[in-house]
């Protein structure tokens, strides 16, 4: 199947924001942000900087014309600081100039006095301290304080994960237009077109139909284009409102790294308690967020995290807490899983140590514990069509999983140098945003009278196929080769009032509004095929671009068939609107059924240790991972195998490294290391379980973008193994990244 996306990426076709013909008087935006984490602005001279050639206004807080807001769920985030800085890279002032290098000189020359304030990067200070963003938050299930006593086995322990940059490979960027009767026109490369509009409409104090979004695509999101699109975005508009010019604002690298938000760091205390058949009788866990300075979407990561503590495991007794502490970091945002991984990395990590203790294999545990049919998760939702035990025995026996596990043993036995481990993990992964009023999505299609077809969503484009998978939904619904199906930019002139393209959700909720829309038109067109053949509209059938009358002989072709409709003044546009039917979840018993459905899957991970050195590799990977009726095969291998690898890539060598007064020290490619094509395991197996019942999701697929993700944990596990297997004296610890300074360091420990 040819994804025309990724052919025009490879051949360098795609047009990014940056790649737009900027008009001549367009001014460029460069964002002066602040130098130290946390303190008071007592002075700023910009005097020098406006002396630079080139150099057009320099904007501060006081030009916004609106309010000086940018706080999605929690309004407690200026555009430009009015005073107080709270992290490295908050942005102050919005330089405008006539090219981007004077922008730049500009930004050298402003003076800035800052009166420092208290520095807290870590979440437990915040949290002693009670610098909290909202209280504390406990799911609580069964009675778990009585249930330790049940328990044949109880280990405690601490978990730490650390952050992950996005590294999409298109900075955050766009491009503001003034347009007439006082409104502005943004492109940007953001996964809300929705959230821009509103925010920008805020900022400047104008209504939402005179600001209009536009995004082609991104350059990769993961997440970090959900929440943190909007503050250059607006700053852009800003602007371009004020100076009633074009202005383009894309980040250097380097800035975009430092100034926007990341996946959380976690810090966290587990107990669990197993009875002596390796079932897991109770689990609590407390999750210390680190929230970074301003709310962004910490709140919603959190209750995320807490949805997904116990994984894919029935557990009858459960109490986890969790709260969002402020530090002064950047804010840290949505990143592939947004909360899920952190949370299950706790999960495997309390039930390694327990294995450990109990001098059992944790796959055994992993194994017994696994969710059935019918069964509860903590919040009260149950599972239904459980396919994780499915996915686990296929994969055993598909794979040799035992075999696997032998052939390491043997291997060690017989390997001084190199070691070899081997671990399972198992994913459970809701799907729905957690917001219920999120998941609702719109579709506008027209049919011209050439019979092409031009379809729009509030999906957003961003190397994850969703444009090929509404191309395939729009083409099936209506019988006709994709060729003739054209995904447009997403607008909100088009398709308004959009959630972001998020949760791994935008397939599945504007692939319905589509498939809807399409149904009405067919329908539509099958009264005219009826009437012109003299039947009746439910004999008429469509098939490859063929449309026959069942019970007679007529035959028209879909060019005809548009000709026709055209002619008897037929409407060939259907707008559709799509809601997630029958979630909810009260807040108040933290109960409810908050997901439409789970994603399933088990992976294997298998590590190679260099004893000597530290260093170690991914021999393969094998998965089995429920897609459901994948709507594009090609485009979910895509998603299954990428996740992977940047789960793995957060698990092992993703290391984010801050200095304790929040300086961020890897701060580009050459300090911050992203799994190249070298680390990826040699062999990589994947099994997309198909037959999977999904009457949740469009034409039966299943979400994709990201449970995968979650496999990488594995890795982890897997690199540990080696390290047992090298030296059995060496205090396994539940610390993310396992650097290979850090392997080294366990196999030197005594
Ligand atoms: N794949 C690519 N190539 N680039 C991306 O930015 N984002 C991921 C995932 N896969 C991403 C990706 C994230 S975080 C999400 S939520 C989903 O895609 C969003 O798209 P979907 O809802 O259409 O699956
Ligand atoms: N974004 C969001 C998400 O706003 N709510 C969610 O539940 C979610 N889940 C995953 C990724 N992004
Ligand atoms: Mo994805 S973290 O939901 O953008």
């Amino acid at each position: 199947m040819n994804n025309n996306e990724i052919i025009k990426h490879v051949r360098g076709e795609s047009f990014f924001i940056d790649d737009m013909n900027t008009p001549e008087d367009v001014l460029y935006g460069t964002v002066f942000t602040s130098p130290v984490p946390h303190g008071k602005i007592e002075n700023i001279d910009i005097g020098n900087a406006l002396k630079i050639k080139g150099v057009v206004k320099i904007l501060d807080y006081h030009d916004i014309p609106g309010d000086n807001q940018i706080g999605a769920i929690i309004k407690d985030e200026e555009l430009l600081s009015d005073g107080v800085v709270k992290f490295i890279g908050e942005p102050i002032l919005l330089i405008l100039s006539e090219d981007p290098d004077s922008g730049k000189k500009a930004a050298e020359e402003i003076k800035i006095e800052i009166s420092p304030l208290p520095v807290i990067t870590d979440p437990r200070e915040s949290f002693r301290k009670g610098n909290l963003i909202v209280p504390a938050r406990t799911f609580d299930y069964g009675d778990v304080d009585t249930a330790w006593e049940k328990c044949d086995v109880v280990v405690e322990g601490r978990v730490e994960s650390g952050g992950q940059e996005h590294f999409y490979m298109e900075t955050q960027a766009s491009l503001a237009y003034p347009v007439e009767n006082d409104g502005v026109r943004v492109h940007s490369s953001t996964q809300s077109p929705t959230a821009i509009q509103k925010t920008v409409s805020n900022v400047l104090g104008i209504p939402m139909n005179r600001v209009e979004v536009d995004v082609r695509r991104l350059g990769g999101g993961f997440g970090g284009k959900e929440d943190q699109a909007t503050p250059w975005a607006a700053m852009a508009a800003l602007g371009s409102y004020l100076t009633k010019r074009p202005v383009k604002l894309v980040l250097s690298r380097s800035d975009d790294i430092r100034n926007t938000g990341k996946r959380h760091p976690f810090s966290s205390d587990f107990r669990i308690g197993l009875d002596s058949s390796g079932k897991i009788v109770a689990y609590e866990a407390t999750l210390y967020q680190n929230c970074g300075a301003y709310a962004d979407l910490s709140t919603a990561i959190l209750e995320r995290a807490l949805f997904h503590s116990t994984n894919s495991y029935f557990i009858p007794n459960v109490r986890v807490t969790g709260v969002s502490c402020y530090t002064n970091l950047p804010p840290f945002t949505a990143f592939r899983g947004f909360g899920g991984p952190q949370a299950m990395f706790v999960i495997e990590s309390a039930i390694r140590k327990a294995a450990g203790e109990m001098g059992t294999d944790p796959v055994h545990i992993q194994r017994v514990n696994l969710l059935k049919e019918g069964d509860i998760f903590p919040y009260g939702m149950k599972t239904e069509n459980c396919s994780i035990r499915k996915t686990w025995d296929i994969l055993r026996e598909k794979f040799g999983v035992e075999k696997v596990f032998k052939d390491i043993r043997e291997f060690n036995n017989n390997s001084k140098q190199v070691k070899k481990g081997a671990a399972l993990m198992p994913v459970a992964f809701g799907i729905s945003f957690t917001n219920k009023m999120l998941n609702q999505a719109g579709a506008l299609v027209h049919i011209y009278t050439d019979g092409s077809v031009s379809v729009s969503t509030g999906a957003v484009e961003m190397g994850q196929g969703v444009n090929k998978k509404m191309i395939n939904v729009a083409a099936e619904t209506l019988s006709i080769p994709v060729s003739l199906v054209r995904v447009e930019t997403t607008n909100t002139t088009r398709v308004a009032n959009t959630s972001p393209t998020a949760a791994s959700s935008g397939a599945d909720l504007n692939g319905m509004a589509t498939r809807t829309a399409c149904i009405n038109l067919a329908e539509r067109l099958r009264r005219v095929a009826a009437e012109k053949f003299g039947s009746k509209p439910d004999k008429i059938k469509f098939e490859n671009g063929r449309i026959y009358d069942s019970g007679g002989d007529g035959v028209l072709n879909w060019v005809d068939l548009i000709g026709a409709a055209y002619s008897e003044r037929v409407s060939l546009t259907s707008q559709a609107f799509y809601a997630t039917p029958d979630i909810y979840f009260d807040k108040s018993s933290e109960k409810g059924k908050p997901f439409a459905y789970h994603v399933f899957g088990t992976a294997l991970v298998e590590a190679e240790l260099d004893v000597l050195r530290g260093v170690y590799k991914f021999n393969r990977v094998s998965i089995v991972h429920d897609t459901g009726r994948s709507l594009d095969q090609q485009t979910d291998l895509g998603q299954i195998e990428g996740a992977f690898i940047q789960g793995l890539g957060w698990m092992t060598v993703e290391e984010l490294l801050f200095e304790e007064g929040g300086v961020l020290i890897t701060g580009g490619s050459s300090t911050y290391k992203v799994p190249d094509i070298k680390f990826i395991p040699e062999e990589m197996n994947v099994e997309m379980l198909q037959s999977a019942k999904n009457p949740y999701a469009v034409l039966g697929s299943k979400a994709v973008g990201e449970p995968p993700f979650m496999y990488g944990i594995g890795g982890y596990f897997a690199v540990q193994n080696c390290i047992s297997a090298a030296n059995q004296d060496s205090v396994l610890d539940y610390n993310c990244p396992v650097t290979p300074e850090k392997v080294l360091i366990s196999l030197l420990k005594k």
